[in-house]
């Protein structure tokens, strides 16, 4: 077995890790590079020795696996944390930006490998008990199968969070099916049949009057007519679109979608009710801003913004410097819709919003690629 790994022994990556850039020595880019390659050759040297074990049916497999581990991911003392601590977080603010992605490339490898390593040791471990177990009856003092559970999903989490903020307000959920007549989904919604929206680009027809629903927003025609005013609801779901994937678009995604009915509902109730929810879910010193915009189902029509939660509005990569995040699509209703809800405009009035869940919890966690949400990658999954 490796020494280091045997004995727990200072090595030269151990005593670099204990060290700051600055008592290192490393002061630009090529520095930064070279430190990085000389963990990162080191840890495939030790990942290799562990996995060649493994090959090799060595019986102290298991245990090399778990020592690696904790040489490298230990929460107190593992490799990473000591790089986490000493390189990343005291860096001078120049070489932040050349250090994190470096750092995060280093992370991901090790995190991801060695846990399968302690899975295919310790599965070789159960291999081992079976066959003793045949030769000699069972060993009593093994520990039992241990199923491995799942985790929520990052979109439904976030999903649920959102809910959860306007379940506190006395919104109820409402679903509406994924395959949507095209009445519902347009023209109910007033969306002429000249929109570019209906051309076949965008929408996945299912034949001339059947399509994948492109957005939640038909949901409110069904839930106008099912319980009439006043209503407040939101609605989440899957939709569709004939969309080129690439980083923030898929063909699939999901939305949440708002709606509230009632008499003398006002443009300053949809404000206030933004502003509430982006301070829930963003923190309390969050900002918003709305900015006229177009749906041919609301009028006046906006687009809000919230202060960016990173850099509290002063400009970041993540708002690209402008301080503001666009969130979502919303307006008040406009009077065709509710009739063809079955709802009197001359009486009652509402608001209505639809935001992309997905891209909230790219926000949120910080994931710069949609497409990682729908890959089914453990390794992706199991950071959640
Ligand atoms: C709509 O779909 C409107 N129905 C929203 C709305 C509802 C406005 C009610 C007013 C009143 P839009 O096409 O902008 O609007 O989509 C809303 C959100 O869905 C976007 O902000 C984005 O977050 C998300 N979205 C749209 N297309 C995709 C896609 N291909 N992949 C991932 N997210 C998407």
């Amino acid at each position: 077995m490796d020494p280091n790994l045997e004995t727990g022994k200072s090595d030269p990556i151990t005593e670099k890790a204990g060290k700051t850039l600055a008592e290192l020595g490393v002061h630009d880019e090529a520095g930064v590079q070279a430190l990085f390659d000389e963990v990162l050759t080191m840890y495939r040297a030790e990942h290799q020795r562990v996995v060649m074990m493994g090959a090799r049916e060595d019986p102290e497999f298991g245990k090399a696996a778990k020592a690696l581990h904790d040489r490298w991911l230990s929460q107190k003392h593992g490799l990473i944390r000591l790089i986490n601590d000493n390189w990343l977080r005291p860096a001078p603010k120049e070489l932040k930006p050349l250090v994190g992605p470096q750092f995060n490339q280093l992370r991901l490898q090790p995190t991801a490998e060695i846990e399968d390593l302690q899975e295919s040791a310790a599965s070789v471990a159960r291999a081992v008990a079976a066959h003793r177990s045949r030769v000699a009856g069972p060993d009593l003092t093994l520990p039992g199968y241990r199923r491995e559970l799942g985790s929520i999903h990052p979109v439904t989490r976030v999903q649920r969070e959102l809910e959860d903020i306007f379940l506190g307000i006395g919104f109820r959920i409402e679903t509406g099916p994924e395959i949507e007549s095209v009445y519902n989904n347009f023209d109910a919604l007033n969306i002429p049949e000249s929109h570019p929206s209906r051309d076949d680009w965008d929408t996945l027809y299912i034949d001339s009057q059947t399509l994948l629903r492109t957005h939640t927003s038909p949901v409110q025609i069904r839930a106008m007519h099912k319980y009439g005013a006043p209503l407040y609801i939101i609605t989440p779901g899957k939709c569709y679109r004939n969309e080129n994937p690439d980083a923030t678009h898929s063909a699939m995604f999901h939305q949440i979608e708002g709606l509230a009915v009632d008499t003398d509902i006002t443009f300053a109730d949809l404000k206030g009710t933004l502003d509430f929810f982006a301070k829930k879910f963003f923190g309390e010193k969050t900002r918003t801003r709305f900015q006229p915009s177009f749906f041919p189902f609301t009028e006046p029509s906006g687009e809000m913004a919230a202060s960016c939660p990173f850099c509290e509005g002063r400009g970041c990569r993540t708002c690209k410097e402008s301080g503001w995040i666009e969130l979502m699509g919303c307006g008040m209703v406009h009077p065709d819709v509710l009739r063809h809800g079955g709802i009197d405009p001359e009486r009652f009035s509402g608001w209505a919003f639809g935001l992309g869940i997905d891209r909230f919890a790219m926000l949120k966690y910080g994931i710069d690629e949609i497409q990682h949400f729908f890959q089914s990658d453990v390794r992706f999954l199991r950071q959640f």
